[in-house]
């Protein structure tokens, strides 16, 4: 089956990324899992200075998922240019890399990409604007805000002629205007989601599992909600969209790709099986066999909706309600 695809002015290899924040920059995973064998990874989030990230326990399992508050942990933009980008260029050269970036303030944003941007190795930047562990100073999350995510995004643009794919949250009221802002600004394409703000305790401590208190959700109980922005997302804009949340097998995968996403990314289950990505993209090639499925072009944006148009009211009050 035909998995290459042109984004981004470029040849993508496969259809499955590494979701950011699950693979670091790339070498700590590349004892256990073979990167050559996927689309590529985007890049723990970078921010202007070093980043120590919050107390432990970072992370805490549920039985649909997870929660983690890491709090941004990162070696800051002067160490991953100067030590992290150059192993990507030596070693990841077949693959796709998003350098994910992320940051208090617009400024912030905007020196990162000054400081990577004159760097090889690396494809384009993936825009964390929608951060639930550390938002940004004096607002809502970027991705919640059309004009301050408006800023972020035409700021970086005036910055890179590189590909720039903004990642947005998956509880925004309504994508619509955030999306048309993210394109209008300048976005070649865009992730959805985020992890979903959360919280759990300890019913005897009485306590959060997670060190910092709440954090972000990811995992199967996230693929509905990443499924449906996807969905809506496609319905405000043609940019290429990466479907994340819940990914665990290649039929996950494939309900990403029939709400319009034309890559998705593996996050949670990278923690759960280092090698979960190859084998989501194995499990994609069966799949596609067994129900004759000759290129992905075939699924992508093909959800069926009983006949009915899906923009039509009548399905988005079945679909919504
Ligand atoms: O570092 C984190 O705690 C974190 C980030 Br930057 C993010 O974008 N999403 C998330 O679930 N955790």
């Amino acid at each position: 089956m035909e998995l290459r695809q042109t984004l981004f002015g470029v040849d993508v290899p496969a259809p499955v990324l590494l979701a950011a924040g699950t693979c670091g920059f790339g070498e700590e995973v590349a004892g256990v899992t073979d990167l050559g064998r996927i689309g590529g990874l985007v890049t723990k989030s970078v921010t202007l200075e070093p980043r120590e990230g919050n107390p432990a326990p970072r992370v805490a399992e549920f039985d649909a998922g997870m929660l983690n508050s890491i709090g941004l942990a990162n070696p800051g933009a002067h160490r991953v240019r100067d030590e992290k980008l150059p192993w990507i260029r030596d070693h990841l050269s077949e693959i796709r890399v998003f350098v994910s970036v992320a940051g208090h303030r617009v400024e912030e944003y905007l020196e990162v990409v000054e400081i990577l941007d004159g760097s090889e190795g690396f494809l384009g930047y993936e825009l964390n604007l929608s951060c639930p562990n550390d938002t940004r100073l004096g607002g809502l999350p970027f991705a919640l805000d059309p004009e301050a995510l408006t800023e972020v995004v035409a700021g970086v643009r005036a910055r890179t002629e590189r590909p720039i794919v903004v990642k947005l949250a998956p509880n925004a009221p309504d994508l619509a205007p955030i999306v048309q802002a993210a394109e209008a600004a300048g976005a070649d394409g865009l992730t959805l989601v985020n992890t979903l703000p959360g919280l759990a305790f300890d019913p005897v401590s009485r306590r959060p599992l997670l060190g910092a208190g709440a954090g972000g959700m990811s995992g199967p109980a996230l693929r509905s909600v990443g499924v449906h922005a996807v969905w809506r997302a496609s319905q405000s804009t043609s940019l290429p969209l990466i479907g994340v949340g819940g990914v665990v097998r290649g039929e996950d995968a494939v309900q990403y790709f029939l709400a319009g996403a034309s890559l998705v990314q593996v996050g949670t289950a990278s923690f759960w099986d280092p090698r979960s990505a190859p084998r989501v993209l194995t499990e994609i090639r069966g799949f596609a066999r067994r129900n004759r499925v000759a290129s992905i072009t075939e699924w992508i944006g093909a959800g069926q909706f009983g006949g009915l148009r899906p923009e039509t009211p009548e399905v988005e009050a079945v679909v919504d309600g």
